[in-house]
């Protein structure tokens, strides 16, 4: 499989983990969002691989191209099954998706590259651009913070789907300097996620286009 990707995209991130979790092998094709000339996801040949111009896109085994993280994931789920990020039960498989969506839905589409840019745009200088992403993130940490389990990782004892959202968010918490104080579970889950190799090898700082 190939991975568009963008070694700080929370986007990205999220599939990485999901892929490295279930023990899939990929090629990393880094996508430069912030090239000096504009970024390369605006521009042929990326256009041709995701007309949205976004990252990550999946080509499978298959040749398939797939777009958008959630869908992506939920694919390679079904695909292969056999490290399961979700779990059997019926009611805690809806719960794991919402905090994914959460996530996915309600905080990261409101700090994404282009989103900030259009306030930029819009007038509104830096400070002002700053606070509109501490807002939104710490709003939706503090929502997970109230989802998510007593122990081990958000869900259990083994890291799932949910994890593979919240990683990656804590991460764009740390770059725009968000404290975790206020959320111990999440740092628990944090603290754990540190130590295990999927999450590891598919952090920011090691990847192929990491500066
Ligand atoms: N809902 C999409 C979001 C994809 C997305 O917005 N990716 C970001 C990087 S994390 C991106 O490519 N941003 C470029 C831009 O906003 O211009 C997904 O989950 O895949």
């Amino acid at each position: 499989m190939e991975l568009y990707t963008y070694y700080r995209s929370t986007s990205s991130y999220r599939v990485r983990i999901a892929l490295a979790l279930k023990g899939l092998d990929f090629q990393a094709l880094p996508i430069n969002l912030i090239a000096p000339q504009g970024g390369e996801h605006r521009q042929s040949p990326y256009l041709g691989i995701n007309p949205q111009g976004r990252v990550p896109a999946l080509r499978t085994d298959d040749g398939e191209l797939l777009i958008q993280s959630p869908a992506i994931i939920e694919y390679l789920e079904e695909r292969y099954p056999q490290v399961p990020l979700l779990s059997r039960d019926l009611v805690a498989r809806a719960r794991e998706r919402g905090v994914a969506a959460v996530i996915g839905c309600d905080v990261h589409p409101l700090h994404n590259v282009s989103v900030l840019n259009k306030l930029r745009q819009l007038g509104h200088d830096e400070p002002q651009v700053v606070e509109w992403i501490g807002h939104w993130i710490s709003q939706g940490l503090s929502t997970v913070e109230q989802l998510i389990g007593l122990e081990g990782y958000c869900f259990g004892a083994e890291p799932g789907l949910a994890d593979c959202y919240l990683i990656p968010q804590l991460y764009a918490a740390e770059r725009f300097n968000i404290s975790l104080d206020a959320y111990p579970r999440i740092r628990r889950v944090a603290a754990l996620a540190a130590t295990h190799p999927a999450f590891i090898k598919t952090h920011p700082a090691n990847q192929p286009d990491t500066p």
